[in-house]
């Protein structure tokens, strides 16, 4: 299955978000465009998918989640919104309950903001990672905590398949590693053909939406660009939406 013929059941619009890493302004602006595409193009069934990685690097992890929690809660919208983890909010997750198994590499990719934004206070040199631990413990809200714990591993809708990183390449999609759904990189990207649905991810950063035969990558690196990505799919057609352009 390639982008060419791939198509969503009739009816049915979907809306995908990139990377958002902590720039609650951007998706405030994106919720905007979306909600305004939807007046301006009624349809009878939309569903949102979000592709991972709210939290680290930009300023307001928390303002991120505060925004997905509301649009959850919003009986408009809530069986339709679809959370993705990413391999940032997976950090986040596991430094709450073993801090000593990703603190280092969570705290220097970005994780330093996100603690920020939950009020641990960073300044001053730099405290033990259990003790920053117990205390992002203590300040993050019930409802973000449920969030982190409820994201989805990938969603698929008609020839779509939805993860944060991408898929191994010669595994079934529903037989996919949780940790290359994460993760994946190189193989991933190399792979030319087919892997039974059109990839819908993010992870890698790039410039521009990344528009291939058998993936559409949608991560234009926000939280430094200031461009989040949309793609918006719709019977056979795609299109795009962007913050900043
Ligand atoms: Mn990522």
């Amino acid at each position: 299955m390639f982008l060419d013929d791939s198509c969503l059941p009739q009816g049915l619009r979907v809306y995908a978000i990139g990377d958002v890493h902590g720039r609650a302004d951007l998706l405030s602006a994106m919720f905007a465009m979306i909600d305004a595409d939807l007046l301006a193009r009624p349809v009878g069934m939309r569903r949102l998918v979000m592709l991972g990685d709210y939290t680290d690097r930009g300023p307001d992890s928390r303002g991120v989640i505060d925004m997905l929690v509301a649009r959850g809660d919003d009986p408009q919208w809530g069986r339709d919104l679809i959370c993705l983890r990413g391999n940032h909010d997976d950090w986040l997750e596991t430094f709450l309950v073993a801090p000593e198994r990703v603190g280092d590499d969570f705290l220097r990719w970005g994780g330093m903001e996100t603690l920020a934004s939950y009020g641990v206070d960073t300044s001053g040199p730099r405290r033990p990672n259990s003790e920053l631990s117990r205390e992002l413990n203590r300040l993050l809200p019930a409802a973000h905590r449920r969030f982190l714990a409820r994201l989805k591993p990938c969603h698929a809708e008609g020839d779509y398949f939805f993860a944060h990183a991408g898929v191994r390449p010669g595994i079934p999609l529903d037989e996919q590693d949780p940790h290359d759904l994460l993760w994946i990189r190189g193989e991933f990207h190399r792979h030319l053909d087919s892997f039974g649905k059109v990839i819908v991810h993010g992870h890698t950063p790039d410039e521009e939406i990344e528009v291939r035969r058998n993936r559409i990558n949608l991560d234009t690196g926000a939280y430094a660009s200031g461009v989040l990505s949309a793609a918006v799919l719709e019977g056979r057609d795609y299109r795009f939406l962007q913050t900043g352009r």
